[in-house]
């Protein structure tokens, strides 16, 4: 497929964006009464107002036109057909087969791979049912009360952010807790209360050779084995494993029979839906898991099916080109209004950053524009009364994804009316700003209006549903899995690699040993590298 970056929609977006420059948000919704109305799209329960981007019909047009030109279409449905687009591992990309319905069909290399899905799912909810009923008994005959997953990255981020996310609809007499980094800290305190008796850990990695997890997991072993006095028999009652990696996993003494698997078409930031969310379906129970992989299904079905001009994920994928490469924005800040999504944007960190943080195209070739950009957030309204003031009046140009929910999981008084009138206001202000004149006509001393002026007329969506539920939350995270999907194909480059985490990995295996060695190393890094392991091994040595 031929770039579209620097082709005739691409070249016209160019000159568009230069006209642009004379027409603000105020003048743009002064111009068209029923712009806020008119510049929204409403699918599956989610409402999107895009109106809030500075963009005009002629726009839109463009990106759709841009869209075409990238073949954003061919590539959507090479997807689909379980067609090999992560090109540089030679894979297909899958995630939506893991929540195709029973009965689908989806084929990777002649075999239908929808089946083995479901038996995956089946044994999964067999063991989320024994341990949230307390059928599956530890070694010494005690139930389970606490679960640890451990893993990273995309063994991590997406079991932390659902199990936040779905808290309200969780088993509440049982502990859910997320081990990742190698620090010590990071398991020592996931397990400082806990009995290992009544604990059971998940070991979440695609692989089963990464470093972290498999620190994590031997230590793991060794805190639990200490319970029932080296008894290595326990270790079949008390762990159990996500992976691809059979032989790694019965090595490590797990039971294969307690093995869950996943295949090499799921990429790790596209698993939460796969085995990986064994954690999460615990938590909740394989009934609402299945609805959030309804949730997921619909909105792939609506990517696949939907006009692009009223297809979330393709609006979203085209506004952040236009504000990514037309107006010169570097990142997008997600801001969701419900606190139980407090770790959606770092969720969204892993899936957008190493999806699309890629400097060259399929062909090998300099991209020649700026591709995916930095995604960042934290809860409404709690950042408004830090980082927004830099949106408001600061020098770079933000846009921003406001995502809230009619109905509070946990009404309380006027909380979520004073919720929504945030954000509602959030987005208003970022648009339409303040002038000089409204500062003034306040009563303002001269000196100071120039420091409470808004400039406005920066962008936003709002996201509006009604209510978090499981489903609402695969919906959610398809629309962004689909949207980054969509930047990638208009980028023409591949979103499914991460070769960029390699070489720090690789590195860091050769620096253990000279952290370790009894004997001082010779170090042949360059000179800072050298100086700092020198220095570590002092401070190492220092209480
Ligand atoms: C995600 C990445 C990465 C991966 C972790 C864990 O797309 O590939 O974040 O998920 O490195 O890998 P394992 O599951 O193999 O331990």
């Amino acid at each position: 497929m031929p770039t579209a970056i620097g082709g005739p929609a691409w070249r016209a977006l160019q000159a568009h964006q230069e006209k642009m420059r004379g027409l603000p948000l105020r003048e743009l919704f002064a111009q068209d009464a029923e712009r806020g109305s008119r510049l929204t799209v409403e699918a599956l329960g989610l409402y999107l107002d895009y109106s809030k981007n500075r963009i005009t019909d002629e726009t839109l047009q463009l990106l759709l036109q841009l869209a075409e030109e990238a073949g954003v279409r061919a590539r959507r449905d090479a997807m689909f057909a379980g067609e090999k687009i992560n090109i540089t591992e030679n894979r297909s990309v899958l995630h939506v087969a893991l929540r195709a319905p029973k009965g689908a069909s989806i084929f990777v290399e002649g075999k239908d791979v929808v089946p083995a899905v479901h038996e995956v799912l089946d044994q999964m909810a067999g063991l989320a049912g024994r341990v949230r009923s307390g059928a599956w008994k530890g070694h010494t005959g005690k139930a389970i009360r606490n679960v640890i997953n451990i893993g990273i990255g995309g063994s991590d981020l997406g079991p932390v952010m659902a199990f936040e996310a779905l808290r309200h609809y969780s088993q509440r007499d049982m502990t859910f807790r997320f081990v990742s980094n190698v620090d010590g800290t990071d398991f020592a305190e996931a397990v400082r209360d806990l009995n290992p008796a009544e604990t059971l850990f998940v070991i979440s990695s695609k692989t089963f050779t990464t470093l972290e997890t498999m620190t994590n997991a031997h230590t793991a072993r060794e805190w639990s084995l200490a319970g029932f006095g080296g008894d290595e028999k326990s270790v079949a009652r008390h762990f159990v494993a996500v992976s691809t990696n059979a032989g790694e996993v019965s090595k490590f003494g797990i039971d294969t029979a307690n093995m869950f698997e996943f295949w090499d078409w799921v990429g790790g930031r596209y698993s939460m839906d796969s085995a990986i969310g064994l954690s999460t379906m615990i938590a909740i129970g394989a009934e609402n898991f299945r609805a959030m992989l309804d949730g997921f299904h619909q909105m792939d079905e609506h990517f696949r099916t939907a006009p692009f001009d009223r297809n979330l994920p393709v609006l979203l994928g085209l506004l952040t080109v236009w504000n990514t490469d037309f107006l010169g924005a570097h990142t997008i800040a997600i801001l969701p209004y419900e606190q139980y999504l407090k770790r959606f944007p770092a969720y969204l960190q892993q899936l957008t950053m190493e999806s699309n943080g890629k400097h060259v195209r399929l062909d090998g070739r300099a991209v020649g524009c700026d591709t995916g950009p930095i995604y960042w957030g934290e809860p409404g309204t709690n950042g408004q009364h830090s980082f927004y003031q830099l949106i408001h009046q600061g020098t770079r140009l933000i846009p921003c994804d406001f995502i809230a929910f009619g109905q509070s999981l946990n009404p309380l008084g006027r909380h979520q009316d004073i919720l929504l009138a945030n954000v509602l206001a959030q987005a208003e202000a970022l648009a339409f700003g303040k002038t000089a004149e409204e500062v003034r006509a306040e009563g303002t001393a001269e000196w100071l209006v120039p420091h409470r002026v808004f400039e406005g007329n920066r962008p936003s969506n709002t996201i509006l549903a009604g209510r978090l539920t499981p489903e609402v939350l695969g919906k959610l995270i398809a629309l962004y899995e689909h949207n980054v999907f969509t930047q990638g194909a208009i980028w023409n480059i591949d979103s499914f690699d991460q070769w960029g985490v390699e070489l720090g990995k690789v590195l860091a295996q050769r620096i253990v040993p000279e952290l370790e060695s009894k004997e001082e190393p010779k170090l042949a890094h360059d000179s800072s590298t050298s100086t700092l392991i020198r220095r570590v091994r002092k401070l190492k040595g220092a209480h």
